[in-house]
């Protein structure tokens, strides 16, 4: 049995090592970022079994991601590499206060070439859960096809899905993207939305306002993330939980906010939903969001269950 399964663009990260902004920095590091994978590793560090499934360059920087993934845990072994295409890269620029800046060089990468014909039923066999997001379906021409084709494949195997909408305009225009986002949102489960995002897609409202938007499209759950105000949760049956946020002591680096909550939230969630297991899975998604925020990295600082569990502070 494979808990979770995601499926998405893994690129290779670029970012300054001192504190200069991209444009007169010498020095870069190089490390990996992908929605997708973020939330495959944040849930194998919380002890659930995880399958990332990417396309990626037949390049250095395709065996960097299946190498730092393997490491976490994360099984690997149905990603697709390809010859004529590249691995995609992303520079980030976080300089200042607010959110980084972000610049993608993905046009014409692997993962943009993703088409339904790609897609193969061993993915989704032995797997309880799937979770994508609204970037995949922003990469490239059959994107959006491909993703719908995933979620369904995964629903007719009978596992639960999850979807983010995880809004990139980068990537897409918005009228493409609200209606794409639209169609893909009653093929899931679970949708998770920040709350600009959901008011992108439903119109200026409160957070019950918004989630009752998202619940008459058929979800079983929606939880709108609130950032620092916390999260809004409801279920199919009106029951609705708010959960407090977590204080952060320091905003370092806001990428990866949303990611961090999805692997805690699903960590729970996959269980199956009451209230109080709403309430309890975005207490834990606040907490991983709070966690992430505070350092460097889209990824990295996300914790081992034994340290949320407060038996010992383990960094692995
Ligand atoms: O949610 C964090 C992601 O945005 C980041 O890791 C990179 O996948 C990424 C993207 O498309 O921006």
């Amino acid at each position: 049995m494979m808990d979770v399964v995601t499926i998405g663009e893994t690129m290779i990260l670029l970012e300054a090592i001192d504190q200069k902004p991209l444009k007169y920095t010498p020095f870069l590091t190089k490390s990996v970022g992908g929605a997708e994978s973020n939330v495959a590793i944040g849930l194998s560090r919380l002890g659930k079994s995880t399958r990332w499934i990417g396309r990626l360059g037949n390049d250095p920087f395709g065996g960097m991601i299946t190498s730092i993934l393997a490491g976490e845990g994360v099984d690997v072994s149905h990603t697709q590499r390809d010859d004529k295409h590249p691995t995609a890269v992303y520079f980030k620029d976080n300089f200042g206060a607010g959110d980084p800046d972000i610049y993608y060089y993905r046009k014409g990468s692997a993962s943009s070439c993703w088409s339904p014909e790609h897609i193969r039923d061993k993915w989704f066999e032995g797997g309880r859960h799937l979770h994508m997001t609204g970037i995949t379906p922003a990469l490239g021409e059959h994107s959006f096809a491909f993703t719908k084709e995933c979620m369904k494949r995964a629903r007719a195997k009978g596992m639960t899905v999850s979807f983010d909408p995880n809004i990139r305009f980068k990537l897409w225009e918005e009228k493409k993207a609200r209606s794409a986002l639209l169609e893909l949102i009653p093929l899931c489960d679970y949708f998770l939305p920040g709350q600009e995002e959901a008011e992108f897609l439903f119109g200026e409202g409160e957070a019950k306002y918004l989630a009752e938007r998202a619940i008459q499209l058929g979800v079983e759950a929606t939880v709108i993330k609130m950032g620092e105000k916390g999260s809004f949760g409801m279920l199919k049956n009106g029951q609705y939980v708010y959960a407090n946020p977590v204080q952060t002591e320091k905003i370092v680096d806001t990428v990866g906010a949303g990611d961090a909550f999805a692997a805690g939230f699903l960590s729970y969630a996959i269980e199956g939903l009451t209230a109080s297991r709403l309430k309890y899975a975005m207490e834990r998604g606040n907490l991983l969001g709070s966690l992430i925020v505070q350092s460097k990295g889209d990824w990295e600082a996300l914790p081992v269950i034994e340290r949320i569990e407060n038996k010992k502070v383990i960094v692995r």
